[in-house]
């Protein structure tokens, strides 16, 4: 198996958990950093022993020709790096949100295929480990055909102190969080033909919406609710769960708080603890998410050395993407957005 020599671009919150993870990927060894902060690019240095360093992304990629670049800045510098990695043929991931704007998510997109080079999408909630046995349990077809699905993100965690910028934009929650909850519905129920949303902002010290409930209409005839909150106050902080409801014609399934699923069929009632596993480096409560970051990353290395294009490509999530577009534009309108109208 011929190794493959990642380079990182963005060295600041979260990429410490996508440096952690590429570490237990056999075959794979990351061999660039890049920061525009030098004190970000040289603490991740250190921390991962890698010398070579780069404040600029361009001269990174020319000088080390990897075998693929992980890009995990916030979304405005997105466009530029992805079209500079298809410019080079260099296989790329981008985090979420993918891009500010469909425009700019379609250009990626397009500029990634002309060039013919693999585009995967960092959008890691749909490979937690307890959302993966969800759709197990569905797939198994034992609770029939569902009719109803609800996917819920409720808490009250500090989100704001790692991740300043959460509190500083227009957008908040749709687009950071609401965004995975959106493409695990797409992910366990298909496809969605329209999406009615209403928002709120009740904490008064940030700018954007920390509220979000949605309705969608998925194009196999089934409904579901999507509904996040970063101003629920529980007597438990449950963060960062998602909870899924699923009720068919023959029975339910439900993922509840502390990761225990319960499936409900003609056979009776069984419970399963779900809790992911807590990886050497992982911490909770983050150790869930921290699980996913691993469980996408082999999927990229799998589906690279294959040839295959990835789950959550970027062609994918442009449909994930139209959600969230069309969910903003849904809670400023108060009408129901057709998704394909995106
Ligand atoms: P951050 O601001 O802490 O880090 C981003 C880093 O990128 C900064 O150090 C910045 O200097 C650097 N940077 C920006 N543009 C650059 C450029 N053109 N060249 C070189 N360096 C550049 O952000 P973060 O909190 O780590 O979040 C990064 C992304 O990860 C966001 O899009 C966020 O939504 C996403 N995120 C994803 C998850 C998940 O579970 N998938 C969780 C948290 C954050
Ligand atoms: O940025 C967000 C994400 O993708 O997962 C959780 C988070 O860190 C805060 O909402």
């Amino acid at each position: 198996m011929t190794e493959l020599r990642g380079a990182l671009i963005g060295c600041g919150f979260f990429a410490v958990n996508q440096m952690n993870a590429w570490g237990e990927i056999e075959g794979v060894r990351m061999v660039a950093i890049c920061d525009r902060d030098e004190a970000r690019l040289d603490a991740m240095g250190e921390r991962f022993g890698i010398a070579a360093r780069y404040r600029d992304a361009a001269e990174m990629l020319r000088a080390e020709a990897p075998d693929f670049v992980d890009i995990a800045t916030t979304a405005p510098s997105h466009r530029a790096l992805v079209e500079l990695a298809a410019s080079l043929s260099i296989p790329v991931i981008c985090q979420k949100p993918f891009a500010p704007s469909m425009a700019d998510a379609r250009a990626m997109v397009s500029a990634c295929e002309r060039a013919g080079v693999p585009l995967m999408v960092h959008e890691n909630f749909r490979w937690q480990s307890p959302i993966l046995r969800v759709r197990e349990a569905l797939n198994a077809g034992t609770i029939g055909t569902p009719f109803f699905g609800r996917v819920s993100f409720r808490s009250a965690y500090d989100v704001y102190s790692g991740q300043p910028y959460l509190a500083e934009g227009e957008r908040f929650i749709i687009e950071d969080l609401g965004i995975h909850a959106l493409d695990i519905a797409r992910f366990l129920f298909g496809d969605v033909s329209a999406i009615t949303t209403r928002t709120k902002r009740v904490n008064p010290r940030i700018r954007g919406e920390d509220v979000a409930t949605m309705l969608l209409d998925h194009e196999s005839g089934m409904h579901s609710v999507v509904d996040c909150s970063y101003a629920t106050k529980l007597e438990e902080e449950r963060f960062p769960q998602t909870l899924v409801e699923i009720d068919g014609s023959e029975g339910s399934i439900r993922l509840d708080a502390g990761y225990r699923l319960t499936v409900t069929d003609a056979q009776g009632t069984r419970h399963e603890d779900v809790s992911p596993p807590l990886l050497t480096w992982a911490e909770r409560p983050w150790h869930n998410i921290q699980e996913s970051v691993l469980l996408i990353q082999k999927h990229w290395v799998e589906s690279l050395r294959a040839g295959r294009e990835p789950d959550t490509s970027g062609r994918d999530n442009l449909k994930t993407l139209a959600l969230v577009e069309a969910a903003y534009q849904g809670a400023a309108s108060r009408q129901t957005v057709d998704a394909a109208s995106l």
